[in-house]
């Protein structure tokens, strides 16, 4: 399938300067086209995901993605979707945004067919009479305030810097089109303004023929109509320092019914063919969870690797059989970083004063009476003795003892 009827099936497409060109473009030749982003923070969350995995796909089908880290506009400011005015970042805190966020996208692209760039190293060497003479004058006012971003922001105010965000990204696109080829930007639908005006600025300088394309993807919703990508930790970074590769796994496999087969469409590679196949499986045995499984192992083994996939499911499969003796203290810090936890000290101590004293139970009787009837397992092992003894450095290198009350219902003690 043509890569614009692949966008277009997966509902990946909001506005495009011209989709029918640029179907024809691709199917002749491979392009170059670009994303950028600016390095306001440290990581990449999901929502930014979505381009970047559209560029992906385009490097999938031979063709050339470049990425623009924003080194030069980050330190300005995109005022595009905000009602506020930014706080101006520190020029070490771009550099250190800047290296993280490199790091991460060359996870994702590999080295080959792609190519990363900093608009710093071309932004910063523009001097203000050579910017207002050769740019400026192409820019015209009444159309820079008829921009979404700017009108929405005429009431509130907007400061001339956020204002003149437009026309740096414009010189972006007219850089990257003159020195690596690059004929199409996409983003998020608050860029179409930004890329447009990238658009415009070509035209008015290479010729009005110059072949160039802007597309943006539409801003994605959830069906229960709350915001996509946040849970009540927050955003779901790519950091695995911010958010553990099973917490990124558990993300996706908690997906509604109802969302799961647009996430296929937007986050993983999967076919039509084997997306069709799993749609079908959401309708016929919903209670399988088969497309919520596949969803979260093809967006973590993109993300964070093969092996994190393991760990998740091994995570995943030891809390719901109750079997967690042989998880390791990394996989127990991950599984159990959203679950109740209490500190205890490194003592022997009966499990009925055990339980109580650290606040597991909540009284003595109810201790003995769970701990009878068998609803007490220690480290995965069931415990109905009342006289048995907690010895809290016996396992997992005397770090942890695992609790289980019911079934459902986990605590970790944490050896002080
Ligand atoms: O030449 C460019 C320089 C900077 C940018 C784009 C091209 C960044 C852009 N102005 C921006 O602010 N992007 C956002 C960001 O960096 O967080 C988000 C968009 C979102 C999507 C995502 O980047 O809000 O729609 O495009 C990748």
């Amino acid at each position: 399938m043509n890569i614009i009827d692949d966008l277009k099936w997966r509902g990946a497409i909001n506005q495009a300067t011209d989709l029918d060109g640029l179907k024809k473009l691709t199917e002749d030749k491979q392009i170059a086209l670009y994303c950028g982003t600016d390095p306001t923070g440290d990581s990449l969350h999901i929502g930014h995901l979505i381009p970047f995995m559209i560029l992906k796909r385009f490097q999938l089908a031979g063709h050339h993605p470049v990425i623009i880290i924003g080194g030069g506009t980050g330190a300005i400011g995109d005022p595009s979707g905000r009602k506020t005015e930014r706080t101006l970042k520190t020029e070490s805190q771009l550099e250190h945004n800047t290296t993280a966020l490199t790091n991460q996208m060359k996870k994702l692209f590999g080295t080959e067919n792609f190519t990363i760039v900093n608009n710093y190293e071309w932004l910063s060497k523009l001097n203000m009479i050579e910017f207002l003479r050769d740019y400026g004058k192409l820019f015209n006012l009444n159309t820079m305030l008829n921009k979404e971003v700017v009108a929405s922001r005429l009431e509130a105010g907007i400061s001339f810097t956020e204002f003149t965000y437009q026309i740096l990204q414009a010189i972006d696109f007219l850089h990257l089109y003159r020195n690596n080829d690059v004929q199409l930007q996409i983003g998020g639908s608050d860029q179409w303004g930004n890329i447009t005006s990238g658009i415009d600025l070509i035209h008015k300088i290479e010729g009005s023929d110059t072949e160039v394309y802007g597309l943006t993807i539409p801003l994605m919703l959830k069906s229960d109509g709350t915001k996509f990508g946040k849970t009540a930790g927050g955003a779901v970074w790519l950091d695995p320092k911010k958010t553990s590769p099973y917490e990124f796994y558990q993300f996706w496999i908690n997906q509604d019914d109802r969302d799961v087969v647009k996430y296929l469409k937007y986050f993983t590679f999967l076919s039509k063919d084997e997306i069709d196949d799993l749609a079908e499986k959401v309708k016929a045995e919903p209670w399988k969870r088969e497309a919520q499984r596949r969803l979260a192992e093809e967006v973590t083994k993109f993300v964070h690797g093969e092996e994190a996939v393991k760990e998740a499911e091994r995570i995943s499969k030891a809390l719901f059989s109750g079997d967690v003796a042989d998880l390791s203290v990394d996989e127990i810090e991950q599984g159990f970083k959203n679950m109740p936890s209490v500190d205890v000290e490194n003592k022997k101590e009966n499990i009925v004063i055990w339980l109580t004293d650290n606040g597991i139970e909540p009284s003595r009787r109810q201790a003995r009476q769970d701990v009878s009837n068998g609803a007490i397992r220690i480290n995965g092992e069931k415990v109905d003795d009342v006289d048995a003894e907690i010895d809290p450095s016996s396992h997992f290198d005397g770090k942890f003892v695992i609790v289980r009350k019911g079934k459902k219902h986990y605590f970790l003690a944490r050896v002080k």
